[in-house]
């Protein structure tokens, strides 16, 4: 408090100096908070001038969608699909004079039909879930709010076998997102072609260059962002998509900072003899980027041998003799018995493969619905830094943290079961945001003591049979 001494001047400057502060301190906490979100209402007096989506989303790494603002409309591009979609406010002129084919929508929109799972999550970590209001029941859904809705009639069953009914379903809605059939729609988006099989279409072409050539295929957590167009939910779009990239990077940095012999990774499948498969059995080691970047930022080396595909069961364990870790992407194998039946191992010589011998044979099945749909197809696709967390802790077992609990990546070699996802596990409510399930990374990992990697353990087993033939020796 300033004293008479001063006079009346001085008091009138601290005064003002406060007042400053406090304008300044109040513009840097409430300006980006409040004012950068855009409105969920129709607008009533529509002026030319006014920018009707001060939140604007920034696309920093995701390659394959677009965004360009406009005073009342965006136009957001998908590059995958070759789709152009004007979404504008609504209660204002919609946009004309707008490229060849492209689909206009007035948002936010209300009601929203998905047709295939991988647009679940999206929506629901935008706390949308409660706009789905039709879904497909030929995809296997399984979030267990979702089911929950589809249960108790509040969301709309639709399927192609009732192909009058699905049509009249989604002539209703505002949007419907994913399906290559219902694409000559004006109120159908492309959207899972893309964000589903991310990184799958693009097979490596060079492997041995900079890491970060591969690394922008891993974006489809960014995808939240397109989503987030429609709902006029660019600001938390913006937040959600940071907060997974930031983790990600935490996690891979610290991962790169594990101690220890880097482990060799393979992702393969067998596919049995069908008539798809003109009778003949396969054997098959991924090379796709996003299992490359994720095994890479998990710390560990990704095995990507010149030959990929084998017709004999013989090259192909040849070929993985020496990895010490295994993904197994066969869509049928619940057990370990049935993995090492599908790759032919016997058991005289399954000790002899160094993943057998380390317990580490690892499935996407985790987390499965009743009848055996993969939430590795849903939850999984949004939330990358989860992901990587689930293959840090098959990698390195120990870490992220002390008794982590993957949620997809379930170790079989260990006898590991799955965790059944049904409407019985939504405990919340369909409104409520979908959290990102991942190991909250906040710097290096602690250290371990002992061995490390799954390598590593293998390296002490064979240390301990020499100590012991050295004492039985002695
Ligand atoms: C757009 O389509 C119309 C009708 O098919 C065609 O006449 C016109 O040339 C097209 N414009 C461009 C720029 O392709
Ligand atoms: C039906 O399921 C929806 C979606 O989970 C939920 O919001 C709603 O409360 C449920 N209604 C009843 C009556 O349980
Ligand atoms: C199609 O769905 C509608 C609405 O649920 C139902 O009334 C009709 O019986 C169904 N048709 C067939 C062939 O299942
Ligand atoms: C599709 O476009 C036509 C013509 O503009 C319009 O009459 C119809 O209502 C639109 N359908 C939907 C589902 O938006
Ligand atoms: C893979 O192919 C490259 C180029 O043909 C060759 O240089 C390399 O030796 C091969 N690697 C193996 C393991 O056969
Ligand atoms: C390996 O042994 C287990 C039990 O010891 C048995 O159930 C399984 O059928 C055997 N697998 C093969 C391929 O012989
Ligand atoms: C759902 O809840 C049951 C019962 O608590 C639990 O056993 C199961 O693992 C849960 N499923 C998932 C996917 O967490
Ligand atoms: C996961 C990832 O690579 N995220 C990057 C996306 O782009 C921003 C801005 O360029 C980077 O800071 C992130 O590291």
């Amino acid at each position: 408090m300033p004293v008479n001494f001063y006079g009346l001047s001085v008091y009138r400057q601290f005064y003002m100096q406060t007042i400053c502060v406090f304008l300044v301190l109040t513009a840097l906490i409430v300006v980006p908070t409040s004012a950068q979100q855009n409105s969920q209402q129709c607008v009533t007096t529509y002026n030319a001038q006014t920018d009707y989506f001060p939140a604007k989303i920034h696309v920093d790494n995701a390659t394959l969608f677009a965004i360009q603002y406009f005073n009342n409309y965006k136009l957001v591009s998908n590059k995958m699909t070759n789709e152009i979609f004007a979404l504008y406010q609504c209660g204002t002129p919609a946009p004309t004079n707008l490229p060849n084919g492209t689909k206009v929508f007035a948002v936010p929109v209300a009601k929203v039909a998905t047709l295939q799972t991988s647009s679940n999550t999206y929506l629901e970590a935008l706390g949308v879930g409660a706009k789905i209001v039709a879904l497909s029941v030929e995809q296997d859904v399984s979030s267990p709010c979702l089911q929950k809705g589809l249960a108790n009639n509040s969301i709309i069953q639709i399927s192609s076998s009732n192909a009058t009914f699905m049509a009249q379903t989604l002539a209703q809605m505002d949007v419907v997102f994913g399906s290559p059939s219902a694409s000559t729609s004006n109120n159908t988006v492309l959207v899972f072609l893309f964000v589903r099989f991310s990184g799958e279409t693009l097979h490596c072409v060079n492997r041995d260059n900079d890491i970060n050539v591969f690394r922008r295929n891993i974006q489809r957590a960014e995808w939240v962002e397109f989503y987030s167009t429609w709902f006029n939910l660019e600001d938390s779009g913006n937040k959600i998509s940071a907060s997974i990239n930031d983790n990600y990077n935490c996690l891979r940095r610290a991962a790169a900072n594990i101690n220890g012999n880097k482990p060799i990774v393979s992702w393969v499948s067998y596919s049995a003899p069908s008539e798809y498969t003109n009778n003949t059995p396969s054997w098959d080691i991924s090379t796709v980027n996003f299992k490359m970047q994720l095994t890479a930022d998990a710390g560990a080396i990704f095995f990507a041998p010149n030959t990929t595909k084998f017709s004999t069961s013989k090259d192909f364990l040849a070929a993985i003799q020496n990895v010490d870790v295994i993904i197994d992407e066969t869509y049928l194998a619940p057990t370990l018995n049935d993995v090492l039946s599908n790759f032919g191992i016997t058991n005289a010589t399954a000790s002899t493969y160094r993943f057998v011998a380390n317990q580490a044979i690892f499935r996407e099945d985790g987390i499965q619905t009743v009848a055996g749909g993969r939430d590795w197809y849903e939850s999984a696709v949004i939330f990358d830094d989860a992901v990587l967390a689930d293959v840090i802790a098959a990698v390195w077992p120990g870490y992220p943290t002390t008794g982590y609990q993957r949620s997809w990546l379930r170790n079989v070699a260990k006898g590991e079961t799955p965790k059944i996802s049904t409407a019985a596990n939504c405990t919340g409510s369909v409104s409520t945001p979908r959290t990102d399930p991942a190991f909250a990374c906040s710097g290096n990992f602690a250290a371990k003591s002992g061995a490390s990697s799954v390598q590593a353990f293998g390296g002490f087993v064979v240390t301990l049979m020499a100590v012991a033939a050295a004492v039985l020796m002695a």
